[in-house]
């Protein structure tokens, strides 16, 4: 076994035993090194237990971080462990604008179970979206019962994460004004809830309605609420957690919830990654004349395009060759 390998077993040990600092470098490791998950997956993988996973999505400035506060107090006076995954890179989360002056963050480990983590987009498997997704399995092996993911507004992660948290809520406000532009973007087509937040400003009502007319049917049974609150002045807290909480329900009772809780076919998934990679590396790198065109892409000498071709080319005519001799 290497090193890494070894390093990286004692840290899932510790982590299991309720290390912080553990959880912590192993998400850094899960971010980096893809070729690590499936080893660190499937030491992981037993110790799974399923979390609430529960993602905010919604343009900048709607007060996602706020409510996000606010939630995380919610859930911690319910003496719940909570983790929380930030993956929008605009706006951090500080310490001063999510939990006050009563308690200070600094980075990682913070009020006592709470977890709070920044997702770096860097070089995970699929980029933001699947370290999102191991670092949210990590908190559930760790022992955490609600998972909070902040995302980007409306683009492509916000679409990713809807296939991760298992209620997605967006969070609109009334300048959001342009309602036209939100119901054509798709993304209400996501959202298991919708916050219309800032409602001490003007013109929360309207857009309130006009999202409940948008929403007339139920989708799949679900009817979607639309929930008005003023997460600054931490009201309509108790309201979304209600709906949280019944939206749960609606996933149990409908059998729904297992499509978001399925450890074994995240576990094969970084597998097949994993032996893609091998596989790929492997067959350029063995063969000199392909491992030099290899390296002439690293180098910036050549373009990759050209590279591929003549090293499917190389590889083509060695396998005939192989055969032919045979
Ligand atoms: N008027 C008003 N401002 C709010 C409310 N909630 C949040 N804000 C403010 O809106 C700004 C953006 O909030 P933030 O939580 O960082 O938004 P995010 O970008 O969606 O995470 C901050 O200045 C908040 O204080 C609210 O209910 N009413
Ligand atoms: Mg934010």
């Amino acid at each position: 076994m290497s090193a890494d390998v070894l390093a990286n077993k004692e840290l899932v040990k510790r982590m299991l035993e309720g290390n912080v600092r553990a959880l912590s470098r192993l998400m850094s490791v899960v971010e980096r090194d893809p070729d690590a998950v499936a080893e660190i997956m499937k030491d992981v993988y037993p110790r799974i237990k399923p979390a609430r996973r529960i993602g905010l999505a919604g343009p900048p400035g709607a007060g996602k971080s706020t409510l996000l506060g606010n939630l995380i107090r919610k859930a911690h006076e319910l003496e719940l462990r909570v983790g929380v995954l930030c993956i929008d890179p605009t706006s951090p989360i500080t310490g001063g604008a999510l939990l006050g002056d009563r308690i200070r963050l600094s980075g990682t480990y913070n009020l006592k179970d709470v977890f709070i983590r920044s997702v770096a987009s860097g070089q995970s498997l699929g980029g933001l979206a699947e370290a999102t997704k191991y670092h949210t399995l990590l908190l559930e092996a760790f022992g955490a019962d609600v998972i909070l993911i902040e995302t980007v507004g409306l683009g492509q992660v916000g679409y990713d994460i809807r296939n991760i948290a298992e209620t997605l809520l967006l969070v609109l406000v009334p300048e959001s004004g342009d309602t036209i532009q939100i119901l054509k973007s798709g993304i209400l087509e996501l959202a298991d809830a919708v916050i219309v937040n800032k409602a001490d400003r003007d013109g929360a009502d309207e857009i309130a309605e006009t999202l409940l007319f948008a929403f007339g049917h139920p989708r799949d049974g679900w009817q979607i609420p639309v929930i008005k609150c003023v997460a600054r002045d931490n009201k309509g807290t108790d309201d979304i957690w209600e709906e949280v909480k019944r939206h749960y329900n609606y996933l149990n009772d409908t059998g729904r919830l297992e499509n978001y809780h399925d450890p074994r076919a995240d576990l094969d998934e970084a597998l097949q990654f994993q032996f893609r990679r091998l596989m790929r590396d492997g067959l350029v790198d063995t063969i000199p004349r392909t491992k030099a065109r290899a390296d002439k892409v690293e180098r910036g000498e050549t373009d990759p395009y050209s590279a591929s071709s003549e090293i499917f080319k190389i590889l083509f005519k060695e396998s005939s060759y192989e055969r032919d001799k045979q």
